[in-house]
């Protein structure tokens, strides 16, 4: 956690979570009209659902504090106790929700290793439960894109829709972490729709790369929405003058979308100087949009030692395994912070 003892103004790649809103974003929240969304009357709220369904291409929205919320609301909507889900090993859902799935839905996950996170059709066809007592019933596969793990790499629409295939033939749903949903659209010039068509519910994050300071949108259709309400409250996710915020969330689709391309750009050329680095090892064919995942093992260092070495120089990166440090460019990273950030990667490894 950075706190103090390190140098002014550090830059700080740890996430595109650690954005702080903008004058303009800050003026949109002090303006927001309010009202109590548990009543679902706040305009505000109701705007930013709009917009967000509208964008992707869904019948209907629902304003969540974070991505993980989202994520379970979706599980528990989709799901029944004793169901299984199909997951990538490395994903989200699987490695950073703390285990909602078994804790909230009673589900069991069920991990299938993807190739550089993507996941097969014919891999989760040979996973999918027999009709058999003894087994759970296989409900729903989750698919991550942007995939974090693997490097912020991109589901292909070609691929989803195999799996969907997949879905609808053994009547499974298909539920989409698209926290960085937008960073796959502004890598593959398509549509963000393109992604969620094939999804029978989509979650995206406004508190990421689009640089809102809360919330993410769990999108479907108005049935599922329906009963996802009910289970946001559950959660305690039911909010009253929301407004405040899903204003700064209008202002992120308005606004930092099209900007998305600048960080990719970013870290790839962060990407490109850290692999010329010769303890540092990196897969540049991964480096497809603003996550760049770094290889230590060659340091002799862990990851943790790594960190460490980074953060004494005021540059902050998060440990990704024992051997791994991820470095994600944003919002508050522009071309200077990484010109400032590559010769202090440089003169850390040449030490060691
Ligand atoms: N990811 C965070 C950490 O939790 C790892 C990060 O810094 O990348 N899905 C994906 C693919 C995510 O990367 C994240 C957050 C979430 C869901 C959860 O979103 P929040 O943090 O809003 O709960």
């Amino acid at each position: 956690m950075y706190t103090s003892s390190m140098p002014h103004d550090p830059i700080d790649l740890r996430s595109d979570t650690v954005t702080r809103p903008s004058a303009g974003m800050r003026r949109a929240i002090a303006e927001a009209a309010v009202g109590d969304d548990v009543f679902e009357d706040d305009p505000t709220v109701q705007e930013l659902e709009r917009l967000a369904a509208e964008l992707a291409g869904k019948e209907a929205a629902l304003f969540v504090p974070s991505g993980t919320m989202a994520n379970e609301v979706a599980m528990l909507t989709h799901t029944h106790r004793t169901d299984e889900a199909i997951v990538e090993i490395d994903s989200h859902i699987y490695k950073y929700e703390v285990g909602g799935p078994a804790a909230l839905s009673g589900v069991q996950l069920s991990p299938l290793k993807g190739e550089g996170g993507i996941l097969r059709a014919d891999q989760i066809e040979d996973a999918i439960r027999p009709d058999d007592l003894h087994q759970p019933i296989t409900r729903l596969i989750c698919i991550e894109n942007t995939h974090n793990r693997a490097g912020g790499v991109v589901h292909p629409v070609a691929g989803i829709s195999e799996i969907r295939r997949l879905a609808d033939d053994r009547g499974l749903k298909v539920h989409l972490d698209g926290a960085r949903i937008f960073n796959a659209a502004a890598a593959s010039g398509r549509d963000v729709k393109e992604y969620c068509a094939p999804c029978d519910s989509v979650m995206f994050c406004l508190s990421k790369g689009l640089g809102a300071p809360i919330g993410s949108m769990l999108l479907g259709d108005r049935s599922f929405i329906r009963l996802a309400r009910r289970y946001r409250k559950l959660l305690g996710g039911g909010m009253r003058q929301a407004g405040i915020i899903a204003a700064a969330g209008i202002y992120a689709l308005k606004h930092n979308v099209v900007r998305l391309a600048d960080d990719h750009r970013r870290a790839r050329r962060l990407a490109e100087a850290l692999a010329r680095i010769p303890r540092l090892s990196i897969d540049l064919d991964t480096v497809e949009t603003n996550i760049v995942v770094i290889d230590v093992s060659g340091t002799g260092l862990s990851a943790d030692q790594c960190v460490l070495l980074l953060e004494k120089r005021g540059l902050l990166v998060v440990t990704f395994g024992r051997t791994r440090i991820r470095a994600v460019t944003h919002l508050d990273i522009d071309d200077e912070d990484v010109d400032r950030a590559i010769p202090v990667f440089e003169q850390v490894f040449a030490k060691v």
